[in-house]
């Protein structure tokens, strides 16, 4: 029987000679370089141990760790192994933690070592069993235990709609939705961006994005060993060291905060992209203005893609000459393919192309639905199978999609999902403060940021400056709105809702 691992397929991918087997496979900025046989021995080795705890089927392994190719070996054997990985934001903090652990009551919790006091008891109080520690320089308990154990392991069985990985879309408190994806979902879209990219097993990444995310955990890291393709690996980004290794690499990619900071890079320019095949961005809305200062600094035009944790992938502006070419700043790019993606109005009604509406998915990519959230997940999908994405967009007639907003109440700043009735419930429950509002605003380096405005109750004064610092040492510190403004009442409708646009009209121009 073909087993659906998504590891297994990547690992077919590895070169199967043994003097290919000890090329490098990933070369980290501190000098350390990763064999195909080293990706191979270790992942074996932590399955091992994984599969030494005697963990129920479908366990859940959450991680909170730094960025370190050790973190990625570790999703990787948790595929390998056949149970669910569910990574964590590593700024998230007390509150955040205990929901997400509460929630996917996980088996195996692994944490950075500085956490371990509070982290451990979260996780045991939740009733988790084993809790590991790692951190970014290869030390901590999970890599001692796993040293001990075979180096020879046999890829669990795993049928295509197996659960993988639960990614969670957002912060604390019971909104907070756990997205499962399947071997099947993950797998069908790194083939969909294998071709589409047209990956090759010489192309090179640059790897520089955080990897508890869609965009750095599977986007980049399938499409790298799907291919047998190299990872040139840096733990945290950053503008000089991405610079300085552009002319040994062929792709890269990023959010659009990291393309305005490597313009602001005096080593970018054309001849250190001279080997680059291809810049990828996407995770939030690229400017038009960094789309063509992109292609007079580099010679490059960026390839926009859309997705979510949801979907994975949705969109792609074409890669290669059969597609066309034809990169349209702005855009996103065309459905990708075996994905049905549509525009419908608020009353379900299909949109002519150049109308703007709901934008709805179908297709092998789409999730399993949300972690025990049957009501939630039965709302999210139409009767007839597409989920509804939250964003709002326009297709043109050559089937180009325009992101032009979304129906979610949401801020996506620097990549990262910001909800503002998160941090409003936060503010609200502080002393003094009667009612708030958080809006998102344009910001030059995160695109987009928050900002929080505030009502006092009667007789309060309220010092905006000491509840932000509340507020930050609650919450993951990307949240933290970047100005708080205390006014007299909040602008409301004649219905008595909060006029955000009001407020977001107001407070444009705050960082331009
Ligand atoms: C950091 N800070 C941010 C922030 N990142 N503020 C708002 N938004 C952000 N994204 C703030 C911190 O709170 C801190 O503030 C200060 O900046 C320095 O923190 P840092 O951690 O040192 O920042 P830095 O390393 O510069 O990080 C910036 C960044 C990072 C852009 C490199 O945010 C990043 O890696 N973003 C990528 C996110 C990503 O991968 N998204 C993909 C999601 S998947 P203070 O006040 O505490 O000093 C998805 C689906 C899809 O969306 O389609 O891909
Ligand atoms: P997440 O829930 O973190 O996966 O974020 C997904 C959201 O990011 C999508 O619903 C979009 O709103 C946004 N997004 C992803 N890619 C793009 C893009 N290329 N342009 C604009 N928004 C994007």
């Amino acid at each position: 029987m073909n087993n659906h691992n998504l590891f297994a397929a990547l690992r077919a991918a590895f070169p199967t000679d043994s003097a290919d087997l000890d090329t490098v496979a990933v070369e980290t900025d501190s000098g350390l370089h990763y064999s195909w046989h080293d990706l191979e021995r270790s992942t074996a080795m932590l399955a091992n141990l994984l599969r030494s705890l005697h963990l129920p089927e479908g366990a859940r392994i959450a991680v909170q760790v730094e960025k370190s190719v050790e973190a990625m070996l570790l999703y990787l054997a948790t595929l390998r192994a056949g149970y669910v990985f569910v990574p964590l934001n590593t700024a998230y903090q007390h509150a955040e933690i205990e929901y997400f652990i509460g929630n996917a009551e996980p088996a195996v919790v692994v944490c950075a070592s500085r956490n371990f006091g509070w982290v451990s008891k979260i996780a045991f109080k939740a009733g988790t069993q084993n809790v590991f520690t790692l951190d970014d320089d290869r030390s901590g308990s999970l890599l001692a235990r796993a040293a001990h154990c075979s180096d020879q392991h046999e890829v669990a069985q795993r049928q295509a709609d197996d659960l993988a990985a639960i990614i969670y879309t957002s912060g604390t408190t019971g909104r907070s939705k756990g997205a499962m994806l399947s071997h099947g979902n993950l797998l069908s879209n790194a083939l969909v961006l294998k071709d589409y990219w047209g990956w090759q097993k010489d192309d090179v990444l640059i790897h520089a994005l955080p990897i508890f995310h869609v965009h750095g955990l599977f986007v980049a890291i399938h499409g790298a060993l799907l291919n047998g393709s190299k990872m040139i690996w840096l733990n945290k980004f950053d503008a000089h060291k991405v610079a300085e290794n552009l002319p040994r690499a062929t792709v890269f990619m990023g959010v659009p905060t990291l393309y305005v900071r490597l313009l602001a890079e005096p080593g970018l320019s054309a001849d250190a992209c001279r080997r680059m095949r291809l810049f990828i961005s996407g995770s939030a809305p690229l400017l038009v203005d960094t789309f063509r200062q992109w292609q007079t600094r580099t010679g490059h035009t960026i390839l926009e893609r859309y997705g979510m944790s949801e979907t994975i992938m949705l969109t792609s502006s074409p890669c290669r000459a059969s597609q066309g070419f034809d990169r349209r700043g702005g855009t996103v790019g065309l459905a990708l393919p075996g994905i049905k993606l549509r525009v419908q109005s608020d009353g379900g009604q299909p949109l002519p192309a150049g109308e703007t509406g709901n934008i709805e998915v179908k297709g092998p990519n789409v999730f399993q639905g949300y972690w025990r959230m049957l009501e939630k997940t039965a709302e999210e999908f139409t009767l007839d199978g597409y989920f509804k994405t939250g964003d709002v967009g326009k297709l043109d007639a050559d089937g180009y999609l325009t992101i032009v907003g979304r129906s979610k109440d949401l801020i996506i700043s620097g990549g990262y999902n910001v909800y503002p009735a998160e941090i409003e419930s936060w503010l609200n429950d502080m002393p003094g403060v009667a009612e708030s509002a958080v809006v998102g605003v344009a910001h030059p380096d995160f695109g987009e940021v928050g900002v929080a405005v505030l009502v006092a109750k009667p007789g309060a004064t309220l010092d905006a400056t000491h509840i932000m610092a509340q507020l930050k040492s609650s919450l993951a510190n990307f949240k933290i709105p970047k100005q708080c403004f205390v006014l007299d009442e909040l602008p409301r409708n004649a219905m008595g809702k909060v006029q955000k646009n009001v407020l977001r009209e107001r407070y444009k121009a705050l960082f331009s």
